[in-house]
């Protein structure tokens, strides 16, 4: 078994449902367990293009897949997302990013874990502390100093009636 971290986002076709449903096929993965979740939380797009807030939560698993099988699981369970919402060329409407994979590092194309943008991101980050407070991460440090220089400015914790 490996204890994995998976980051959801979704910006479109009802967000909350869409992370929420996530989170429900991934505990349903062969071999996988959902162990804990982060609240909800709203955040301010991060990119160049114009699109609206995200919904954006962090799941710890524990699995018995390997790091690339989890990854073929979690682009199906987008594939599954996107067709149902059928939004074509618009921005994705459920996101799920391999943020870390125990204690391994891994940089092939398809693959980069931890994942490249991880220490940048509020909205994984402070996720990630709600669940797992002690976590270091792989190559680069323990999350709470990455916290310290980082601004929570552009994201909210939904209210717990979103969050059940
Ligand atoms: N890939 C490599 N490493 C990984 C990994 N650790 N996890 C490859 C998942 N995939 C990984 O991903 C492109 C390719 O990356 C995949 O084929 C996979 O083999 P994608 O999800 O198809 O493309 P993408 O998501 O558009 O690109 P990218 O670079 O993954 O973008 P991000 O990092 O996912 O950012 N703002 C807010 N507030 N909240 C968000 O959640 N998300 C994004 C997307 C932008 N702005 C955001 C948010
Ligand atoms: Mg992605």
């Amino acid at each position: 078994m490996q204890t994995a971290f998976v980051g959801l986002g979704s910006n479109l076709g009802r967000p909350v449902s869409q992370v929420r449903d996530a989170l429900h096929e991934l505990d349903a993965l062969q071999g996988t367990r959902l162990m804990h979740r982060s609240s909800l939380y709203r955040s301010a797009p991060l990119g160049p293009v114009r699109q609206p807030d995200y919904i954006n939560a962090v799941a710890m698993l524990e699995t018995r897949l390997a790091p690339y099988a989890l990854l073929d699981r979690l682009q199906a369970i987008e594939q599954d997302h996107g067709r149902v919402r059928g939004t074509r060329w618009g921005p994705r409407t459920l996101d799920l990013d391999l943020l870390l994979f125990g204690d391994r590092r891994i940089a092939s194309e398809r693959l980069r874990v931890p994942h490249p943008e991880i220490a940048r991101r509020p909205f994984v980050l402070f996720p990630l502390n709600e669940i797992a407070p002690d976590l270091t991460l792989p190559g680069i440090g323990p999350l709470a100093s990455l916290l310290r220089d980082l601004p929570g400015d552009g994201l909210r914790r939904l209210p717990e009636d979103d969050n059940e």
